[in-house]
């Protein structure tokens, strides 16, 4: 039983007391104790390869926070590292993979990965739901297989994945056949995380909107709606609410809106109340203050925040959370005013 379900019923479209609200990397490196733990862990691989760790770290936004949900403390990148890649994360840099998969012979030899290389994941899970004890609901995620490709083809992160747009367009036989082993890989690897008890799953599209509009239709969306529709039922039998997020999608959300998902992600570009104009009732939305919106001071916090709040309306449907990941440099006080206010100005609008 979830004691404060309001995430999930946002998510079915319900009515709540007023809007739910979690954020994108809510536990990271903005935070102290985050830091501690990491420090302690030695490196973020071991961090989210120890699942006492990862749930020590899952908790700890949730400690200084009323927010509505906990997401899994993990990286989109375990699923590439499980294909054999090899992926490393230096102090104060961004993650890299010892092997590229940038060629033929490559992209060839790939396989989805057996999920018992990813057990510290699910275990993470399992361990995540039993010390949350029913207080809020477990957010489970993936990369889509676009964005995985990305980092897959480039060996790490990338301004504009040059590389990766020249394979889409030369080669788009290597490019589908790459989206096809990840789109296994992803679909697996949910279903052992709704398995182990995630009650939500997101898919992280992060550079799909980097794409043109054909291109994004066959090499992320087609494979998001595939990886949405092989998901299984939760062990008590029941449909696991899923959400999607393209950045950089806001031009496309008509069509995300017939994904499957239950809710889209939206970027901070995006007009809230002209996307549920575009996508009715057919989805939940999630989002959509800029992240960089913390850095300024609580007053601006709170007036931003409830602008959002108004923009969203009354009806049911909206979760609130950042367009992207929270960014380091964000003071955790701003935090605070920023929950404070989602609760408080929603609730007074109900
Ligand atoms: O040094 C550190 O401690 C590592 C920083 C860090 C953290 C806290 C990384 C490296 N990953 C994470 C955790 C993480 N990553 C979560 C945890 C749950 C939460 O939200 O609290 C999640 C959901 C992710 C997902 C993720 N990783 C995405 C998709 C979402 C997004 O932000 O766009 C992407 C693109 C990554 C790759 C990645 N991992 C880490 C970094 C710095 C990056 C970005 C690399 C780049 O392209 O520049």
């Amino acid at each position: 039983m979830i004691k404060n379900d309001t995430f999930l019923r946002a998510l079915r479209r319900e009515p709540t007391p007023y809007t739910p609200v979690w954020l994108m990397r809510q536990a990271g490196r903005y935070l102290p104790e985050y830091n501690q733990t990491r420090a302690r862990a030695g490196s973020f691989m071991q961090l989210a390869m120890t699942p006492e760790l990862a749930t020590e770290v899952t908790l700890q936004p949730l400690e200084r926070f009323p927010l509505d949900a906990a997401i899994l403390f993990s990286d989109i990148l375990t699923v590439p590292d499980a294909m054999g890649l090899g992926l490393s994360f230096a102090a104060g840099e961004g993650p890299r993979f010892t092997h590229k998969a940038d060629s033929e012979a490559a992209i060839q030899a790939l396989a989805a990965p057996d999920m018992n290389k990813l057990r510290y994941v699910f275990d993470a899970v399992a361990q995540i739901k039993k010390a949350l004890n029913g207080r809020v609901p477990l957010i489970g995620f993936s990369g889509s297989p676009f964005t995985l490709a990305c980092y897959m083809i480039e060996g790490g992160g990338s301004d504009g994945f040059p590389a990766v747009r020249r394979l889409a367009y030369s080669r788009p036989d290597l490019m589908q056949r790459l989206i096809d082993v990840n789109t296994a890989a992803v679909t697996a690897y949910l279903n052992e995380q709704i398995a182990a008890g995630a009650d939500a799953v997101m898919i992280f599209d992060t550079w799909g909107g980097l794409l043109p509009a054909a291109e994004y239709r066959t090499f992320s969306l087609a494979a998001m709606r595939r990886v949405l529709a092989g998901l299984k039922p939760n062990p008590a039998k029941e449909k696991v609410p899923t959400i999607l997020f393209t950045k950089g999608g806001g031009v496309w959300l008509n069509e995300m809106a017939d994904s499957g998902a239950n809710a889209l992600g939206l970027d901070w570009t995006v007009d809230l109340a002209q996307a549920r104009q575009t996508v009715g009732q057919r989805v939940a939305l999630q989002g959509n203050l800029d992240p960089l919106t913390l850095l300024t001071d609580p007053a601006t916090v709170a007036r931003a925040a409830e602008a959002v709040v108004r923009a969203a309306g009354p009806a049911p449907g909206h979760i609130f959370n950042l367009g992207h990941g929270i960014v380091p440099q964000t003071p955790p006080e701003n935090v605070a005013v920023l929950v404070e206010t989602v609760h408080s100005v929603s609730r007074a609008m109900r």
